[in-house]
């Protein structure tokens, strides 16, 4: 049922090289992963310039939170780039038990940090660290080319859009995480809501540091197949925020069956390392079908790995029945585009 469903949206090859090598092994896919990423660079994404030599970070503030189980490090990231230095803020968040804990860089949308998307006392009882930032202070969610947009040089057609750039901010974050002795960078999860699902998946798929990525109601240009999509299309968002990508995507509004590439090839840049993509049920903007497909179209570069991708019975999954065995993860919740604390549970 599955494999009928998918073969409708006549998906490009993932597991083909360009010269139609087939790909069989690890390392094959290494070869593949390149041109996987060369493709989503050029035609969507962008190119990102290369990291800094160094983040600094400079704590501003500290002040007990949750009750006094955790400390929040208010701190303010700099680097060098091509036109002098870049700064942005972050609010780290350390609960005091278990030592060195796993650390989630949380994209969002607000400041103050934590918001109505990090239900921090809840994710701090866990055991988890997280480390936020607002999108908006990288660079701002217009057009215009402000903050980390005017410090590097950019190419009209290739040149990376802002997806591009909270996602290198993104890397910046974990950087600095690497930097210090109280969470474990080596644990490292990349996560965002919507714009910034999409976000997180792009930073996680260039930056193989994050050993896992969760991406919430990312829909279009995210973690749902472009193909057959219903909701928001090619079209509607390259027309609507042409800024968030490369100049070259727009090329594809409309002509989706045609583009070399989709979004299973964003997802499977990520193997073998955990991926879990969360859909609600009434987000039909970003259609949870497209999203689920994704998933299971994106799972050969797990297996190939010999790391079971989606395990999945043979159709979608009812609400509220995550699938949370392999190495792809997927769940479809009650509700609506929200990034909720079921989803982060
Ligand atoms: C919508 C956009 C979606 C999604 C959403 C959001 O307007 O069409 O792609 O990203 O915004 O970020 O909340």
């Amino acid at each position: 049922m599955l494999n009928e469903k998918l073969a409708e949206r006549r998906l490009p090859a993932l597991m083909t090289l360009n010269d139609g090598r087939a790909v069989t092994t690890a390392k094959l896919w290494r070869e593949r992963r390149e041109e996987l990423l060369d493709l989503l660079r050029r035609e969507e994404y962008g190119y990102s310039p290369a990291a800094p030599e160094s983040v600094t970070g400079t704590v501003e503030k500290e002040t007990l939170v949750c009750a006094g189980k955790a400390t929040q490090y208010d701190v303010t990231l700099s680097f060098d780039t091509p036109r002098g230095p870049f700064s942005f803020p972050i609010a780290l968040i350390v609960p005091k038990a278990p030592e060195k804990p796993p650390v989630f860089v949380h994209i969002s949308f607000f400041t103050p940090i934590p918001s109505k998307y990090l239900p921090i006392e809840e994710v701090v009882d866990r055991g988890y660290a997280v480390a936020a930032f607002n999108y908006e202070s990288v660079t701002s969610d217009k057009a215009d080319i402000d903050g980390l947009a005017a410090m590097y040089p950019i190419d009209e057609k290739t040149g990376w859009g802002t997806i591009g750039m909270w996602a290198f901010a993104a890397s910046r974050v974990l950087d600095y995480l690497e930097t210090r002795s109280d969470v474990d960078a080596q644990r490292a999860c990349v996560t965002g809501h919507s714009r910034l699902g999409k976000t997180a998946l792009w930073c996680a798929a260039q930056d193989e540091r994050f050993t896992m990525a969760v991406s919430n109601d990312s829909g279009c240009s995210g973690a749902a197949i472009s193909r057959g999509k219903v909701g928001e299309s090619i079209e509607r968002i390259t027309r609507v925020f042409p800024y968030w990508f490369c100049g070259n995507y727009r090329a594809w509004a409309d002509r989706e069956y045609e583009a070399p590439f989709d979004q299973h090839m964003l997802l499977s840049l990520i193997a073998p390392r955990r991926l879990y993509v969360c859909s609600a049920i009434e987000d039909t903007w970003a259609d949870p079908e497209s999203e689920f497909l994704a998933c299971v179209a994106a799972s050969p570069a797990w297996s190939v790995q010999r790391v079971p991708g989606l395990i999945t019975p043979d159709d979608m999954p009812a609400v509220n029945q995550p699938l949370m065995e392999g190495g792809v993860c997927y769940h479809v919740r009650t509700g609506t585009h929200f990034h909720s604390r079921t989803d982060w549970n």
